[in-house]
C-alpha cells in the first residue's frame, strides 16, 4: 500500500467502500478492470493478474489517490479524453476511483472558492497527492500570458508541482510543449519536465493520450508508491514502447505497395495504407494501433482514415509538417495475426488446421479468410490513379525481400526505405 497515504486511510476510503457508497455497479467496476488490462497488458503489476476479477479485488482494496489536476494552455480533450467513455457508467466510476481534489473544468465551485479548494488540498496531502498536468506552460516574458487568481502559471506549477508526490504530465503539451509550442511558439511554451526536472515525473504524451494509460499509473502509484519503468522521455514503457506501424491493421497494404494517393479515392474507401498521405505509424510511439479509444473498436486516427500525425512524439508533431512522408527506420515486420496481402491462396487445409490443433487452427483460418479477402483487389488495381511501378501491387508469391529491392530510390515511399 501507498505508505503516506495509507496514513489518512481513515479519511480517505478505499475503492471498495466507495464505489459500494455510491452504488456504483461491480458490472461497471469489472468492465473498467478489462479495460485497464487491454491498455496495460504487461508492465505494471496492478493488472498483472489473470482476470478482470483479480484486477478488481486487488484495485478495491486500494485507498482512492488524491489527484489534484492542474489546466495551463490546453483544448481540454485530455480530461475530455478520461470522460467520454462508452458508457456514461464508466465515466462516473472513474471519478469515484480517484479522488478528484481540484479540477478547473469539472469543480462546482469557481473565483476565490476555488482557489481555496486548491489551497486546502496541497496543504491536506502535501507530499502525498498525484498532481496531473494538463496543457503547456508559457514561460516567455516571465509568464504573463498566463495568470490563475494573478499568480503566473509557473509559480502555480512549481507551488502544486513541488509539493505533490509525483507528477503526471498528461497529453503532448503538458508532456513537452505540445500545439502550444509550435514554431515560432509565441508564449515560450514547455513542458512540465522543463521547469521541474529533478522531480518524479512521468509524460503520456498524445493529443490527447488513451485515458487508461493514465488511470493506470495513477492506480500503480496509489496501489504501490512505485512508477511504471520509463523510457528516455519519461513515458511509461508498457504504453509507448512500440511505434504505431508495427501493429497497424493496414501494415499489409504497406508491405504489398497498396497506398492511398488522395484523400476518397479508391484505396481510401478500401482502407489501404496512409503511408503517402503523410502518415507518421513508422516514427511515432504509442499504443494507439492496438487499444483504441472510447471502448469502440477502430476508433483511433488511422481506424477512420486520417494517417497518424505522430503526436506522442514531439520532434514529429507540430513540427514535420502533415503530409511528409517519413524515413522507415525499423525492422519491424507485422505480427503473424495480420494476413500478408499476398498470401499464396490455398495453403491452409482443413485437415492440416485440424491437425495442428483448435487454437492455431482458428487463428490460421482466420488469417486465411482475411488474405482471401484482402487479396480480391486485382493487382493492376492496386495503385489507383497511379502508373508508376511504385503503387502497384506485387505479384502473389513474391518475396518481401524481392519487392524492396525492386523499389528503387524513385519507385516507392514504404518498402524502399526498409532496410
Ligand atoms: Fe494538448 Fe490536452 Fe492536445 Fe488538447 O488538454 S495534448 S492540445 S488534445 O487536450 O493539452
Ligand atoms: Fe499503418 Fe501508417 Fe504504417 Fe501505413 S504507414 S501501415 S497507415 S502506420
Ligand atoms: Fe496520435 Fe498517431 Fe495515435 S496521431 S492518437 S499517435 S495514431
Amino acid at each position: 500500500m501507498f505508505g503516506p497515504i495509507a496514513v489518512t486511510s481513515r479519511v480517505l476510503e478505499t475503492i471498495d467502500e466507495r464505489l459500494i457508497r455510491c452504488g456504483i455497479s461491480r458490472r461497471a467496476f469489472l468492465q473498467f478492470c478489462s479495460s485497464l488490462m487491454i491498455a496495460a497488458p504487461f508492465g505494471l503489476a496492478i493488472t498483472d493478474q489473470k482476470t478482470p476479477e483479480n484486477v478488481a479485488r486487488a484495485l478495491g482494496k486500494v485507498i482512492r489517490p488524491p489527484v489534484i489536476w492542474l489546466h495551463f494552455q490546453d483544448c481540454t480533450g485530455c480530461t475530455e479524453t478520461l470522460l467520454r467513455t462508452s458508457h456514461p457508467d464508466l465515466g462516473d466510476l472513474i471519478l469515484n476511483i480517484i479522488s478528484l481534489e481540484y479540477h478547473e473544468t469539472l469543480m462546482a465551485g469557481s473565483g476565490k472558492q476555488a482557489e481555496e479548494a486548491l489551497a486546502e488540498a496541497v496543504e491536506k496531502y502535501s507530499g502525498k497527492y498525484v498532481c496531473v498536468v494538463e496543457g503547456s506552460i508559457p514561460t516567455g516574458d516571465r509568464g504573463i500570458y498566463m495568470r490563475l487568481a494573478g499568480r503566473p502559471a509557473m509559480d502555480v506549477l512549481a507551488d502544486v508541482g513541488g509539493k505533490a508526490a509525483a507528477i503526471i504530465a498528461i497529453g503532448s503539451c503538458a508532456a513537452w510543449g505540445g500545439i502550444p509550442s509550435a514554431d515560432p511558439n509565441p508564449t515560450g511554451a514547455v513542458g512540465v519536465a522543463d521547469l521541474l526536472p529533478d522531480k518524479k515525473i512521468v509524460n503520456l504524451p498524445g493529443c490527447p493520450p488513451n485515458p487508461y494509460t493514465l488511470l493506470g499509473v495513477v492506480l500503480q502509484f496509489a496501489d504501490s508508491g512505485t512508477l511504471p519503468e520509463l523510457d528516455q522521455e519519461r513515458r511509461p514503457k508498457f504504453a509507448y514502447d512500440r511505434d504505431i506501424h508495427e501493429q497497424c491493421p493496414r501494415r499489409a497494404h504497406f508491405d504489398a505497395g497498396h497506398f492511398v494517393k488522395q484523400y476518397g479515392d479508391e484505396g481510401h474507401r478500401e482502407g489501404w495504407c496512409l503511408y503517402e498521405m503523410g502518415c507518421k505509424g513508422p516514427d511515432t510511439h504509442a499504443g494507439c494501433s492496438t487499444r483504441h479509444f472510447n471502448e469502440i473498436p477502430d476508433v483511433w486516427p488511422i481506424g477512420i482514415g486520417a494517417p497518424c500525425i505522430g503526436c506522442t512524439e514531439k520532434s514529429i508533431a507540430f513540427r514535420v509538417p502533415m503530409f511528409k512522408v517519413v524515413q522507415i527506420h525499423t525492422l519491424a515486420s507485422p505480427p503473424s495475426t495480420y494476413a500478408p496481402i499476398n498470401a499464396p491462396q490455398g495453403i491452409i487445409s482443413p485437415l492440416a488446421t485440424g491437425v495442428v490443433g483448435l487454437a492455431v487452427g482458428a487463428l490460421a483460418g482466420a488469417g486465411y479468410i482475411a488474405s482471401r479477402k484482402f487479396s480480391t483487389v486485382k493487382d493492376d488495381e492496386s495503385t489507383p490513379g497511379s502508373s508508376t511501378a511504385a503503387g502497384k501491387g506485387q505479384p502473389r508469391g513474391e518475396s518481401q525481400s524481392d519487392r524492396r529491392s525492386d523499389t528503387g530510390a524513385d519507385s516507392g515511399p514504404g518498402p524502399k526505405n526498409q532496410p
